[in-house]
Formats: C-alpha cells, structure tokens, sequence
C-alpha cells in the first residue's frame, strides 16, 4: 500500500493521518486476545495508572523500567510494555509488510522500529483511568531529529467516552517557548497563550482495524475512560533510518528494527 500525494500533504500539514480499514478484524481480535491474557496476569515490564501519571519529567525521559513488578496488591496497568520481545503476532503486527512503504514514505526514508519508546499495548480502563493530557511525544525521548512517527492501531471502538485521541493539526510545526508547558511537560490549557491553540483540536472516532499514523511533535491528548468496558489498543514508534539515538540516553536502551 502507498499513500496518494494528498494523503501525504494531509500528513505533513496536520502531522497525522487516518487510515481507515487497515488491520483485519481477526488479527485485531487475535493481538486482543494475548494482550488481554498478559493483562489479566500483569505480565512484566508493565507501566501501571499510577507510573504512568505520577512520573516527573526525568523519570518520563531516562528511566527504562518503571517498578510495576515491585507492586504490591492491586495495581491498573496502563500499559504492557515491550510488546514485540512478549508474542510473534505482535512482532508480526509490528514487521508488517503493507505498512512499510507507507512509513517511508511518511518519513522520507527507510524506517526502523525503536524498541525502546512506544513499543505497547495501551489501556484505558473504566472507573481508574485518568485523563491523559496535551503533550508531544518526542520530549520524553533523545533523538538527533524529530523524525519519528507512532502507528497507533484501534482493536475496537474508540470515541470520545472511552478516550480516542485527540490532535492539534500542524502543532508539529509550531515553535513552542518552555513556559508554555507544565513541570511535568504538559502542554498546559488554563494559559491564555495557548488557549487558542488547544481550540484547534480534533478527533475522529475510530473502528476495528483503523491505524493513525502521527508525528512525535504533535500536541495530543485523550480522555479518560468514561464507559464500562476497557479501551486496549497497539502503539509503536518508527523512526528514520538516518535519525540516531543520542548515546547514553534511554533511546539507546533497546534495539533497533530496520524494516527495508
Ligand atoms: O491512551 C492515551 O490516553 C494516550 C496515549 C498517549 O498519548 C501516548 O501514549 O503518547
């Protein structure tokens, strides 16, 4: 599969993009299936609600292994993390074939899958989930260029009451001072300077199957789960094969994935 001209103009414009029907429906039943199992057992490295809510700035930025394991009692996992070393259909999912061109194509090079930044299953549970508020991916990691894209991948519904993603399109683009973030590197949406901005925002439910590609500058956000049933979904970042991780920093902390 390759994008036309203007779904890649939609792409550098808005800085993500839709790609409705992408997965099959079984494949998505399949990776929920296995992630529902390492969900339902906690299986490690997880991030739970309240490490992926409570971490500082430094924590976000070079810390690899959250302590999920050391938990004791009941914990909400947000997240399984390193999905592609847990099961081979997420490798496969991960490796596919069909998206590849259009990767490259979104990033103007070959790509490369970076195990270690969003490689994972994504939960919102109901009842414990928390808002998840504006912020740009790329902050949190160390990298020569932004050139980095995340494949999101819906298992089922998403909407605004489970907590589908939501974008400012071209905020990608726009050149940010510090003050406009928090001390945890929010964007935040009380200053009147980025009120305007954050009036910008967008979100288009998703179904089974729909991926979003989007860029790792682009202010997003979610809802918390406000229905009855969990939200899980696929994330993972590529990155061009020329952009290289800074040494000695967490992006370096796992292997690289060359997908030519
Ligand atoms: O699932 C969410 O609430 C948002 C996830 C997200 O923003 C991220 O993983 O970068």
């Amino acid at each position: 599969m390759t994008l036309t001209e203007e779904q890649l103009q939609m792409f550098e414009e808005n800085g993500f993009l839709l790609l409705p029907e992408f997965a099959e429906h079984e494949l998505c039943n399949t990776i929920k299936d296995i992630a529902n199992a390492h969900l339902k057992h906690k299986v490690p490295p997880v991030e739970t609600e309240t490490e992926y809510v409570g971490k500082s700035k430094e924590e976000r930025k070079y810390i690899t292994d959250g302590k999920a394991h050391l938990a004791e009692g009941r914990i909400t996992v947000r997240r399984l993390r390193q999905v592609y070393h847990r099961d081979i259909v997420f490798r496969h999912w991960m490796e596919n074939k069909k998206i590849r061109p259009v990767l490259r194509q979104v990033l103007g090079e070959a790509p490369v899958i970076t195990i270690a930044h969003h490689n994972s299953i994504m939960t919102k549970m109901p009842h414990t989930s928390t808002e998840t508020r504006w912020h740009q991916d790329f902050r949190y990691w160390s990298f020569e260029n932004d050139n980095l894209v995340s494949v999101w991948l819906a298992l089922d519904e998403e909407n605004s009451d489970n907590g589908v993603l939501e974008f400012i399109p071209g905020s990608h683009k726009m050149s940010f001072d510090l003050s406009q973030f928090d001390e945890k590197e929010y964007f935040s949406d009380t200053l009147p300077q980025n009120r305007e901005i954050v009036a910008k925002r967008v979100s288009h439910p998703l179904r089974k199957g729909d991926v979003v590609l989007f860029h790792c500058k682009l202010l997003h956000r979610a809802n918390r789960n406000m229905t009855d049933a969990p939200k899980i979904s696929f994330v993972y970042t590529v990155k061009g094969c020329s952009n290289k991780a800074i040494e000695g920093t967490r992006s370096t902390a796992y292997e690289e994935v060359p997908l030519d």
